[in-house]
């Protein structure tokens, strides 16, 4: 291998890494919900079609999230106590986001589309 070689091999094995890496990861969530080894936040769209501001739960129907290897389903969530969610109501159309928490995701922010 001359030099050239080299930093091109090395290039591509930068580059490739963070790849396989997130592969593995979609690899591992497959076996089920279990997402406790994905980390940061992740953004998504959905509708609101349950809510309970005294428990702080959300059921949203969400669209597919790639990063959690989520297909479009509709589920529960905790939502973060410094979440406002006065205004929120069934049928709404949000964005939010998700951070894993102690158990599962845990929506961290929300706000009317
Ligand atoms: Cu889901």
């Amino acid at each position: 291998m001359n030099l050239k070689t080299l930093m091109i091999a090395a290039v591509f094995g930068l580059t490739l890494s963070p790849v396989l890496a997130v592969a593995e990861t979609g690899m591992k969530s497959m076996s089920g919900m279990d997402t406790k080894e994905s980390t940061g936040p992740v953004q998504s769209r959905g509708v609101i079609t349950a809510i309970n501001t005294e428990k702080r739960k959300i059921t949203l129907n969400h669209e597919p999230i790639p990063e959690l290897n989520w297909p479009r389903m509709t589920m529960g969530f905790s939502v973060a106590p410094e979440v406002d969610m006065n205004g929120l109501k069934k049928d709404d159309s949000v964005t939010f986001t998700l951070r894993p928490a102690e158990k599962g995701q845990q929506v961290t922010a929300i706000s009317k589309q």
